[in-house]
Protein backbone atom coordinates (compact mmCIF):
# COMPACT_ATOMS: atom_id res chain seq x y z
CA UNK A 1 0.00 0.00 0.00
CA UNK A 2 3.41 2.28 -0.28
CA UNK A 3 4.82 3.53 -3.59
CA UNK A 4 7.52 6.11 -4.45
CA UNK A 5 7.29 7.86 -7.81
CA UNK A 6 9.64 10.10 -9.80
CA UNK A 7 8.56 12.21 -12.78
CA UNK A 8 10.31 15.16 -14.67
CA UNK A 9 8.39 18.35 -15.47
CA UNK A 10 8.00 19.46 -19.28
CA UNK A 11 8.00 22.01 -21.31
CA UNK A 12 5.70 22.93 -24.24
CA UNK A 13 6.68 23.60 -27.61
CA UNK A 14 3.21 24.12 -28.73
CA UNK A 15 1.62 25.29 -25.93
CA UNK A 16 -1.67 24.36 -23.84
CA UNK A 17 -3.66 27.69 -23.40
CA UNK A 18 -7.64 26.91 -22.13
CA UNK A 19 -10.02 24.38 -21.30
CA UNK A 20 -13.18 22.80 -23.90
CA UNK A 21 -14.50 21.55 -20.16
CA UNK A 22 -13.22 22.21 -16.60
CA UNK A 23 -15.31 19.74 -15.49
CA UNK A 24 -12.81 16.90 -16.55
CA UNK A 25 -9.83 18.88 -17.40
CA UNK A 26 -10.29 18.76 -21.38
CA UNK A 27 -7.58 20.60 -23.33
CA UNK A 28 -9.35 23.47 -25.76
CA UNK A 29 -6.14 22.61 -27.39
CA UNK A 30 -3.73 19.87 -28.37
CA UNK A 31 0.17 20.22 -27.34
CA UNK A 32 3.19 18.70 -27.62
CA UNK A 33 6.00 19.11 -25.02
CA UNK A 34 9.93 17.90 -24.27
CA UNK A 35 10.32 15.81 -20.87
CA UNK A 36 12.51 17.57 -18.81
CA UNK A 37 15.31 14.93 -17.34
CA UNK A 38 17.49 16.83 -14.72
CA UNK A 39 14.51 18.65 -12.55
CA UNK A 40 12.87 15.97 -10.29
CA UNK A 41 9.15 15.71 -8.10
CA UNK A 42 9.61 12.72 -6.18
CA UNK A 43 6.73 11.54 -4.49
CA UNK A 44 5.54 8.75 -2.19
CA UNK A 45 2.14 7.61 -1.48
CA UNK A 46 1.02 5.36 1.31
CA UNK A 47 -2.45 4.28 2.08
CA UNK A 48 -3.64 3.87 5.32
CA UNK A 49 -6.28 2.35 6.99
CA UNK A 50 -6.56 4.46 10.31
CA UNK A 51 -6.72 7.93 8.38
CA UNK A 52 -9.98 9.87 8.24
CA UNK A 53 -8.95 12.21 5.56
CA UNK A 54 -6.07 12.34 2.79
CA UNK A 55 -2.90 13.91 3.84
CA UNK A 56 -0.26 16.35 1.82
CA UNK A 57 3.17 17.35 2.79
CA UNK A 58 5.22 19.70 0.24
CA UNK A 59 8.77 20.09 -0.05
CA UNK A 60 8.11 18.87 4.09
CA UNK A 61 5.11 21.43 5.23
CA UNK A 62 1.24 20.74 4.67
CA UNK A 63 -0.02 21.48 1.47
CA UNK A 64 -4.06 22.95 0.88
CA UNK A 65 -3.82 24.82 -2.67
CA UNK A 66 -3.20 21.23 -4.60
CA UNK A 67 -5.71 19.43 -1.94
CA UNK A 68 -8.66 19.06 -4.04
CA UNK A 69 -7.30 18.16 -7.03
CA UNK A 70 -5.33 15.59 -5.44
CA UNK A 71 -8.37 14.03 -3.81
CA UNK A 72 -9.60 14.24 -7.23
CA UNK A 73 -6.98 11.64 -8.70
CA UNK A 74 -6.55 9.19 -6.19
CA UNK A 75 -10.48 9.20 -5.82
CA UNK A 76 -10.16 7.76 -9.53
CA UNK A 77 -7.45 5.31 -8.41
CA UNK A 78 -9.61 3.91 -5.35
CA UNK A 79 -12.42 3.54 -7.42
CA UNK A 80 -10.19 1.55 -9.84
CA UNK A 81 -9.07 -0.44 -7.23
CA UNK A 82 -12.29 -1.37 -5.33
CA UNK A 83 -10.21 0.72 -1.77
CA UNK A 84 -11.73 3.34 0.35
CA UNK A 85 -8.96 4.43 2.55
CA UNK A 86 -7.14 7.28 2.84
CA UNK A 87 -3.67 8.15 1.87
CA UNK A 88 -0.32 9.92 2.84
CA UNK A 89 1.13 11.80 0.40
CA UNK A 90 4.95 13.63 0.59
CA UNK A 91 6.14 15.10 -2.24
CA UNK A 92 8.73 17.37 -2.58
CA UNK A 93 10.59 18.67 -5.93
CA UNK A 94 14.22 19.81 -6.77
CA UNK A 95 13.49 22.87 -8.39
CA UNK A 96 11.42 26.04 -7.58
CA UNK A 97 7.17 25.23 -7.21
CA UNK A 98 4.29 27.13 -8.51
CA UNK A 99 7.24 29.41 -10.51
CA UNK A 100 6.29 28.24 -14.03
CA UNK A 101 8.69 25.16 -14.28
CA UNK A 102 5.73 22.87 -14.53
CA UNK A 103 5.99 21.42 -10.94
CA UNK A 104 1.97 20.38 -10.93
CA UNK A 105 3.10 18.32 -14.22
CA UNK A 106 5.60 16.19 -12.69
CA UNK A 107 3.43 16.35 -9.62
CA UNK A 108 0.44 14.79 -10.99
CA UNK A 109 2.41 12.99 -13.40
CA UNK A 110 4.12 10.99 -9.71
CA UNK A 111 1.41 11.39 -7.80
CA UNK A 112 -0.58 9.35 -10.53
CA UNK A 113 2.35 6.37 -11.00
CA UNK A 114 2.86 6.35 -7.02
CA UNK A 115 -0.96 6.05 -6.02
CA UNK A 116 -1.69 3.03 -9.04
CA UNK A 117 1.51 1.16 -7.78
CA UNK A 118 0.41 1.29 -4.12
CA UNK A 119 -2.64 0.26 -4.56
CA UNK A 120 -1.53 -2.49 -7.03
CA UNK A 121 -3.11 -1.77 -9.54
CA UNK A 122 -1.58 -0.96 -13.65
CA UNK A 123 -4.72 0.19 -15.60
CA UNK A 124 -2.62 1.26 -18.55
CA UNK A 125 -1.36 4.14 -19.97
CA UNK A 126 -4.51 5.95 -21.44
CA UNK A 127 -6.23 5.17 -18.28
CA UNK A 128 -3.27 7.14 -16.30
CA UNK A 129 -3.20 9.93 -18.61
CA UNK A 130 -7.27 10.53 -17.76
CA UNK A 131 -6.64 10.53 -14.10
CA UNK A 132 -3.22 12.70 -14.35
CA UNK A 133 -4.75 15.37 -16.82
CA UNK A 134 -7.59 15.70 -13.81
CA UNK A 135 -4.79 16.92 -11.51
CA UNK A 136 -3.40 18.90 -14.40
CA UNK A 137 -3.89 19.44 -17.92
CA UNK A 138 -0.26 19.42 -19.01
CA UNK A 139 0.32 16.72 -16.42
CA UNK A 140 -0.30 13.09 -18.90
CA UNK A 141 3.08 14.79 -20.91
CA UNK A 142 5.11 13.72 -18.05
CA UNK A 143 4.01 10.23 -18.06
CA UNK A 144 6.31 9.78 -20.80
CA UNK A 145 9.79 10.51 -22.79
CA UNK A 146 10.94 12.49 -24.82
CA UNK A 147 9.10 14.82 -27.07
CA UNK A 148 5.22 13.98 -26.06
CA UNK A 149 2.29 14.64 -28.16
CA UNK A 150 -1.20 15.46 -25.63
CA UNK A 151 -3.94 15.23 -28.51
CA UNK A 152 -7.41 16.21 -28.07
CA UNK A 153 -8.55 14.93 -32.04
CA UNK A 154 -8.21 11.25 -31.93
CA UNK A 155 -10.86 10.60 -29.68
CA UNK A 156 -13.82 13.36 -29.22
CA UNK A 157 -14.11 14.40 -25.47
CA UNK A 158 -10.68 12.58 -24.44
CA UNK A 159 -7.40 12.87 -24.64
CA UNK A 160 -4.48 10.46 -25.98
CA UNK A 161 -0.61 10.79 -24.82
CA UNK A 162 2.69 9.66 -26.30
CA UNK A 163 5.83 9.75 -26.98
CA UNK A 164 6.38 11.01 -30.69
CA UNK A 165 10.21 11.32 -30.56
CA UNK A 166 12.61 9.46 -27.92
CA UNK A 167 15.25 11.34 -26.44
CA UNK A 168 18.18 9.24 -28.04
CA UNK A 169 16.51 10.06 -31.68
CA UNK A 170 17.70 14.05 -31.28
CA UNK A 171 19.24 14.88 -27.97
CA UNK A 172 18.30 18.84 -27.50
CA UNK A 173 18.89 19.89 -24.42
CA UNK A 174 17.36 22.95 -22.42
CA UNK A 175 19.31 26.16 -20.22
CA UNK A 176 16.41 27.28 -17.83
CA UNK A 177 17.73 30.57 -17.12
CA UNK A 178 15.67 31.38 -13.28
CA UNK A 179 14.86 34.55 -13.03
CA UNK A 180 12.50 34.68 -9.48
CA UNK A 181 11.99 31.54 -7.16
CA UNK A 182 8.33 33.47 -6.15
CA UNK A 183 5.49 31.42 -6.35
CA UNK A 184 3.33 33.60 -9.77
CA UNK A 185 0.33 35.44 -8.44
CA UNK A 186 -1.90 34.41 -10.90
CA UNK A 187 -1.63 30.60 -11.39
CA UNK A 188 -2.24 28.87 -14.95
CA UNK A 189 -5.78 27.46 -14.17
CA UNK A 190 -7.05 30.70 -13.14
CA UNK A 191 -4.93 32.32 -16.31
CA UNK A 192 -6.04 30.31 -19.05
CA UNK A 193 -9.72 30.41 -17.80
CA UNK A 194 -9.75 34.00 -17.70
CA UNK A 195 -8.18 34.04 -21.06
CA UNK A 196 -10.88 31.61 -22.68
CA UNK A 197 -13.89 33.68 -20.79
CA UNK A 198 -12.60 37.31 -21.50
CA UNK A 199 -9.74 37.48 -23.95
CA UNK A 200 -10.98 38.30 -28.05
CA UNK A 201 -8.17 36.38 -29.36
CA UNK A 202 -8.69 33.40 -27.70
CA UNK A 203 -10.41 31.56 -30.52
CA UNK A 204 -7.91 32.64 -33.32
CA UNK A 205 -5.64 30.60 -30.39
CA UNK A 206 -8.02 27.21 -30.92
CA UNK A 207 -8.28 27.93 -35.02
CA UNK A 208 -4.71 28.00 -35.38
CA UNK A 209 -3.34 25.64 -32.83
CA UNK A 210 -3.32 22.26 -35.29
CA UNK A 211 -1.33 24.06 -38.19
CA UNK A 212 1.36 24.92 -35.18
CA UNK A 213 1.43 21.30 -34.11
CA UNK A 214 1.60 20.05 -37.61
CA UNK A 215 4.71 22.27 -38.51
CA UNK A 216 6.48 21.39 -34.99
CA UNK A 217 5.59 17.62 -35.17
CA UNK A 218 7.45 17.99 -39.32
CA UNK A 219 10.06 19.82 -37.54
CA UNK A 220 10.95 16.87 -35.31
CA UNK A 221 10.42 14.09 -38.06
CA UNK A 222 12.91 16.03 -40.25
CA UNK A 223 14.91 17.55 -36.96
CA UNK A 224 14.60 20.63 -38.68
CA UNK A 225 15.82 22.83 -35.58
CA UNK A 226 15.17 26.42 -37.77
CA UNK A 227 11.76 25.06 -38.20
CA UNK A 228 11.51 23.92 -34.79
CA UNK A 229 12.61 26.98 -33.56
CA UNK A 230 9.82 29.02 -35.43
CA UNK A 231 7.15 27.72 -34.57
CA UNK A 232 8.08 27.52 -30.77
CA UNK A 233 8.60 30.85 -30.33
CA UNK A 234 5.47 31.44 -32.15
CA UNK A 235 3.59 29.04 -30.11
CA UNK A 236 5.05 30.94 -26.90
CA UNK A 237 4.58 34.21 -27.96
CA UNK A 238 1.19 34.03 -29.27
CA UNK A 239 -0.04 32.13 -25.69
CA UNK A 240 1.68 34.96 -24.19
CA UNK A 241 0.02 37.45 -26.54
CA UNK A 242 -3.35 35.73 -25.69
CA UNK A 243 -2.62 36.20 -21.65
CA UNK A 244 -1.80 39.86 -22.16
CA UNK A 245 -4.89 40.30 -24.59
CA UNK A 246 -6.90 38.94 -21.65
CA UNK A 247 -9.15 41.54 -19.87
CA UNK A 248 -8.09 42.30 -16.91
CA UNK A 249 -4.53 41.45 -18.64
CA UNK A 250 -2.32 38.83 -17.77
CA UNK A 251 1.73 39.75 -17.66
CA UNK A 252 3.67 36.84 -17.00
CA UNK A 253 7.26 38.35 -17.64
CA UNK A 254 10.05 40.24 -15.98
CA UNK A 255 12.84 42.62 -17.10
CA UNK A 256 15.31 40.48 -16.94
CA UNK A 257 12.91 37.53 -18.94
CA UNK A 258 12.49 39.65 -21.48
CA UNK A 259 16.52 40.60 -21.66
CA UNK A 260 16.98 36.63 -21.80
CA UNK A 261 14.60 36.49 -24.87
CA UNK A 262 16.77 39.07 -26.55
CA UNK A 263 20.13 37.10 -26.20
CA UNK A 264 18.41 34.18 -26.98
CA UNK A 265 17.49 35.77 -30.49
CA UNK A 266 21.01 37.58 -30.81
CA UNK A 267 22.60 34.01 -30.39
CA UNK A 268 20.25 32.36 -33.25
CA UNK A 269 21.02 35.29 -35.41
CA UNK A 270 24.66 34.71 -35.09
CA UNK A 271 24.64 31.20 -36.02
CA UNK A 272 23.82 29.43 -32.72
CA UNK A 273 21.23 26.54 -32.44
CA UNK A 274 18.93 27.77 -29.69
CA UNK A 275 15.65 29.33 -29.48
CA UNK A 276 13.29 30.02 -26.57
CA UNK A 277 10.17 29.19 -24.70
CA UNK A 278 8.59 30.67 -21.61
CA UNK A 279 5.81 29.26 -19.69
CA UNK A 280 3.24 31.02 -17.14
CA UNK A 281 6.16 32.40 -14.91
CA UNK A 282 9.07 34.63 -15.84
CA UNK A 283 11.57 31.83 -16.11
CA UNK A 284 12.79 31.29 -19.80
CA UNK A 285 13.89 28.05 -21.00
CA UNK A 286 16.41 27.75 -24.11
CA UNK A 287 16.11 25.23 -26.24
CA UNK A 288 19.22 24.25 -27.64
CA UNK A 289 21.48 21.30 -29.41
CA UNK A 290 24.16 19.99 -27.12
CA UNK A 291 27.05 21.84 -28.64
CA UNK A 292 25.34 25.30 -27.93
CA UNK A 293 24.73 24.65 -24.02
CA UNK A 294 28.14 26.11 -22.87
CA UNK A 295 27.78 29.04 -25.00
CA UNK A 296 23.88 29.82 -24.11
CA UNK A 297 24.93 29.19 -20.43
CA UNK A 298 27.41 31.48 -20.02
CA UNK A 299 25.42 34.16 -22.02
CA UNK A 300 22.39 33.37 -19.65
CA UNK A 301 24.08 33.69 -16.68
CA UNK A 302 25.63 37.20 -17.72
CA UNK A 303 22.30 38.95 -17.45
CA UNK A 304 21.66 40.83 -14.61
CA UNK A 305 18.01 39.38 -12.85
CA UNK A 306 18.95 35.77 -13.98
CA UNK A 307 19.45 33.96 -10.22
CA UNK A 308 20.40 30.57 -11.92
CA UNK A 309 20.83 28.34 -14.84
CA UNK A 310 19.76 24.64 -14.59
CA UNK A 311 20.98 22.17 -17.43
CA UNK A 312 18.31 19.43 -18.40
CA UNK A 313 18.69 16.72 -21.26
CA UNK A 314 15.18 15.07 -22.22
CA UNK A 315 13.87 13.19 -20.04
CA UNK A 316 11.97 9.89 -19.31
CA UNK A 317 8.58 9.11 -18.64
CA UNK A 318 7.08 8.91 -15.00
CA UNK A 319 8.82 6.04 -12.69
CA UNK A 320 8.57 4.06 -9.98
CA UNK A 321 11.75 4.33 -7.13
CA UNK A 322 12.33 0.76 -7.28
CA UNK A 323 15.30 1.60 -5.05
CA UNK A 324 12.66 2.51 -2.19
CA UNK A 325 10.31 -0.13 -3.40
CA UNK A 326 13.16 -2.81 -2.32
CA UNK A 327 13.35 -0.97 1.53
CA UNK A 328 10.16 -0.62 1.96
C1 LIG B 1 1.79 24.19 -21.17
N1 LIG B 1 1.08 25.60 -19.26
O1 LIG B 1 1.39 23.73 -22.26
C2 LIG B 1 1.17 25.48 -20.70
C3 LIG B 1 1.98 26.66 -21.13
C4 LIG B 1 1.62 26.83 -18.78
C5 LIG B 1 1.95 27.63 -19.97
O2 LIG B 1 0.04 23.67 -19.04
O3 LIG B 1 -5.36 24.04 -15.11
O4 LIG B 1 -0.92 23.60 -14.57
O5 LIG B 1 -3.83 22.33 -14.14
O6 LIG B 1 -4.70 22.05 -16.44
O7 LIG B 1 -1.36 22.16 -16.59
C6 LIG B 1 0.27 24.89 -17.09
O8 LIG B 1 -1.05 24.65 -16.81
O9 LIG B 1 -3.04 23.85 -15.88
C7 LIG B 1 0.46 24.69 -18.53
P1 LIG B 1 -4.29 23.02 -15.38
P2 LIG B 1 -1.53 23.45 -15.89
O10 LIG B 1 2.70 23.65 -20.52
Amino acid sequence: MRATAIAHPNVALVKYWGKQDTRINLPATGSLSITLGGLHTRTTIEFDETLTADELLLDGAPDQAAGPRVVRCLDELRALAGVSCFARIDTGNDFPTGAGLASSASGFAALTVAGAAALGIDPGMQALVRIARLGSGSAPRSLFEGAVLLDIEAVPGDTVCSTVMAPEEWPLEVVVAVTSKERKAVSSTAGMEASRAASTCFKGWVDSHPQDLRECLDALANKDFGGLAQVAEHSCLKMHALAMSTQPPLLYWSAATVACMQVVRQLRSDGVPVFFTIDAGPQLKAVCLPEAVAEVTTALQALPGVIETLHCTLGRGAWIDDAEATKA
